[in-house]
């Protein structure tokens, strides 16, 4: 593989696994405990607030007591260390990334420590259980306040930003996702379609697109993933 110039590097839950947090479709994983509907969907959420509240503020609690892990400091490396631009696109509304060091991140499923108010539309930092009567700090209304993150059936952020880099890149890197869900799921076709990019999926096992990737390398992406970065860097 020659040299790449601009990586662009999809991680799902599974780069987060390692660090405690629960993954979603794995054995176990969040949605055989509950309905993806009753808690991920607007309509769920109209339907019984306070038990998606409870959904969130559990995992807000869970994101808060976890550490980034060896997958998400080696990105952090790749991207001081590449003479070149990293960026990450991550499914996760974790901060794990962040903490790690990186600095080129696009949530596009939100960020589980903000909330935004619907009334008033304002997103901000949060890092507390939040409650159906917790009242917006800007506008003061109660009753309207939501985790920021992208329910099934709502668009995705950045999705512009995330055409572009697609279209750009030379180098995609898929990390820890299942390929289930869209249009994340769709990325590694959007890479390839533009005749440049050479794909790699790194993950414990093959995923739904595991075919379309022109590398695959399985493993636990806190073995894969920092041996996957010492290679680009020498
Ligand atoms: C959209 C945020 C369009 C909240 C999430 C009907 C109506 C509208 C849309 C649809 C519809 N029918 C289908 C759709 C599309 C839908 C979709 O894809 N549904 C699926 C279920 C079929 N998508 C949407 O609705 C999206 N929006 O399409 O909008 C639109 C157009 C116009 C106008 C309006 C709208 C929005 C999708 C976003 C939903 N929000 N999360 C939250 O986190 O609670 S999705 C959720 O799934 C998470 O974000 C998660 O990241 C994402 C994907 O899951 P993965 O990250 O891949 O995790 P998973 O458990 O599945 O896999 C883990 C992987 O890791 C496994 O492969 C495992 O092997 C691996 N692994 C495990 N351990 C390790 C490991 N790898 C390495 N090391 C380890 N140690």
């Amino acid at each position: 593989m020659r040299r790449p110039e601009r990586i662009v590097i999809l991680t799902g839950a599974g780069i987060s696994a390692e660090s405690g947090l629960a993954t979603f479709r794995d054995k176990g994983g969040l949605w055989s405990k509950v309905d993806l509907n009753d808690v991920a969907t607007p309509q769920g959420f109209a339907r019984n607030p306070a038990m998606v509240h409870e959904f969130y503020n559990a995992r807000r609690r869970s994101v808060l007591a976890a550490a980034p892990n060896e997958a998400h400091l080696a990105l952090a490396r790749l991207e001081r260390e590449h003479d070149g631009q990293v960026l990450v696109v991550t499914q996760n509304i974790d901060d794990l990334h962040e903490r790690a060091g990186s600095r080129q991140i696009l949530h596009m499923h939100g960020e589980l420590l903000k909330v935004r108010c619907e009334p008033c539309g304002k997103a901000r930092e949060w890092r507390h259980d939040l409650a159906t009567a917790t009242p917006c700090p800007d506008c003061a209304r109660a009753g309207g306040m939501r985790p920021h993150v992208v329910w099934f059936g709502e668009m995705p952020l950045h999705m512009d930003r995330i055409g572009t880099e697609l279209a750009a890149c030379d180098l995609f890197i898929s990390i820890g996702t299942s390929g289930q869900v869209y249009p994340a799921g769709g990325f590694v076709e959007e890479a390839r379609s533009h005749g440049r990019a050479h794909t790699v999926e790194l993950n414990l096992e093959p995923s739904g697109g595991h075919s379309l990737f022109a590398e695959r390398i399985l493993g636990p992406a806190t073995q894969v993933v920092p041996a996957f970065v010492e290679r680009l860097l020498r």
